[in-house]
């Protein structure tokens, strides 16, 4: 390199960390108090130096001071009667972030911790996620802070046809199309379309995706992210000459995501070893019994501590962070943010572990992340690795507009070919970016191209 070609590339490495800096001081400003949104973007502007470096065009149509801002926050109340009569009243979202791929898509979280940050935490994630399925579906989330523990079933009823009575006014089949997240699955889906109809007068099929299939929905997507997870880190494994089978594998929580990425792991010669709920975890050396758990969970609504009623040879824990301490090969945190720390981290690796798939939406923090990618721990960030439940919901929207269904096999081939797609678009855009084989880097920048070409696309607005 001459003198001058030093300098020049000096000059746009400067501007690109300036930029970053500079932005990332912006939304800390802005959203001063919104700690997982914080932590969200800086995951993403951690790894968007390189791009900056070749595309200063990005620079210049302010595609991170725009992409950080949600394109609207719609926040309203949801006022609900108990069985007794008394008068609840609960907070609603619905955040909108980005719309410049599709229409907006996400799930509806219901648990008592839904709060502003940990809406746009999740829309914000939903931006990447859903450009890497390379589907033509934008980035939501939304919820609200009610908790369905201990209700009853008209209870739930009640509340989510009040909380759809006002998010009817903001959706639509090609507006925004939610669908499930933590504590919102196939029943409370048909709550919100059975609403939804009734207010609009009419059947609009594509307007939520996660119905049951018998009444509008796709076959497979109860089973897509967990499945469509264990594809991700079997994708992973293998470049590696490594597989599934006989390796012992952690799966925290014991939900939608978690059973059915116990289910595929043993599928594919897994033995699944230990699995938790908010309470605590269980451990069964001779392999989880995952028609107890799914009877337990799915049907029963029981706390996970009563497999051991079943099987007393298994050990129960209060502890639920304690699960990371059983010796594993590969660990899916599967239940919520921020659910895997360093401590946990030092644990696992301690133990040996080779891989990690995220199957819940940012389980590991930023130092957790930190010290696995220092001991090579083969990593599959969630915006890449749980993919596949959006991806089928998307499958789901192109089925309601045809107006026919494909068949289970038909929707699991394709969610195996979108999760071996993602794979190498990260593992691609690592590479050309300088971080060979840093998935997290490969996600973030693949994502993130394709919204940032059709935000310059559309024009600065
Ligand atoms: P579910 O409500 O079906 O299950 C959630 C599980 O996680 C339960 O076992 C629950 O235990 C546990 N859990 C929830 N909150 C906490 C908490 N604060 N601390 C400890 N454990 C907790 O949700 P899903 O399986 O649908 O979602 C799990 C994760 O996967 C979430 O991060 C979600 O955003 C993500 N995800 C979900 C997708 C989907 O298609 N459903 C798609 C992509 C990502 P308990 O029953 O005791 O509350
Ligand atoms: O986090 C997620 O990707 C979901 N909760 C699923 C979103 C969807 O629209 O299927």
């Amino acid at each position: 390199m001459t003198n001058i070609e030093i300098s020049v590339t000096t000059d746009y490495k400067k501007r690109a960390n300036d930029y970053v800096h500079e932005v990332y001081d912006l939304v800390k400003k802005r959203n001063p108090d919104e700690k997982e949104f914080l932590q969200a973007t800086r995951e993403i502007f951690d790894s968007l130096r390189p791009v900056f470096i070749k595309h200063p065009e990005y620079i210049k149509n302010g595609i991170l001071e725009r992409i950080t801002e949600p394109e609207r926050i719609i926040q309203f109340r949801v006022a609900w009667e108990d069985d007794q009569g008394k008068v609840h009243v609960n907070r609603g979202y619905r955040v909108q972030f980005n719309s410049d791929l599709g229409p907006y898509k996400g799930g509806i979280r219901f648990h008592p911790s839904v709060n502003s940050s940990i809406m746009k935490f999740l829309a914000f994630e939903q931006i990447f996620k859903n450009a890497l399925t390379g589907q033509p579906i934008g980035g939501g989330k939304g919820g609200a802070d009610f908790d369905p523990k201990g209700k009853s079933e008209r209870e739930i009823m009640r509340f989510t046809q009040s909380f759809t009575t006002e998010l009817s006014k903001y959706i639509g089949p090609d507006v925004d199309v939610p669908a499930g997240d933590i504590g919102v699955g196939r029943r409370e889906i048909g709550y919100m379309f059975g609403q939804y109809n009734r207010l609009k007068g009419g059947y609009e099929a594509g307007v939520f995706t996660g119905k049951d299939p018998n009444h509008g929905g796709s076959l497979g997507r109860k089973e897509a992210t967990g499945y469509g997870t264990v594809y991700f880190v079997d994708e992973m494994l293998k470049a590696k000459n490594l597989s599934f089978k006989g390796k012992t594998v952690i799966v925290s929580g014991s939900g939608n995501v978690s059973i059915y990425a116990m289910e595929k792991a043993m599928q594919l010669g897994a033995k699944v070893v230990a699995c938790s709920d908010s309470d605590g975890y269980i451990y069964d050396r001779n392999g989880i019994d995952l028609d107890l758990v799914k009877q337990l969970k799915e049907v029963e609504n029981k706390r996970i501590w009563e497999y051991t009623k079943e099987h007393p040879e298994a050990e129960y824990h209060e502890d639920r962070s304690k699960i990371w301490s059983i010796k594993c090969d590969i660990a899916l945190p599967c239940a919520t943010q921020n659910e895997l720390d360093e401590i946990a981290a030092h644990m696992l690796v301690a133990n040996g572990v080779i891989a990690i798939g995220e199957g819940a939406n940012m389980p590991c923090t930023l130092e957790a992340i930190d010290l696995f990618q220092e001991h090579e721990v083969l990593f599959a960030p969630a915006k890449a690795a749980n993919a596949g439940g959006v991806a089928v919901s998307a499958m789901e929207m192109s089925q309601n507009s045809m107006r026919l269904s494909w068949t289970v096999e038909e929707v699991d081939e394709r969610l195996q070919a979108v999760m071996k797609n993602i794979y190498a678009s990260c593992i691609d855009a690592a590479e050309r970016f300088g971080h060979p084989g840093n998935i997290v880097v490969g996600a973030n920048i693949a994502g993130f191209l394709k919204v940032a070409d059709a935000m310059v696309a559309h024009g600065i607005n």
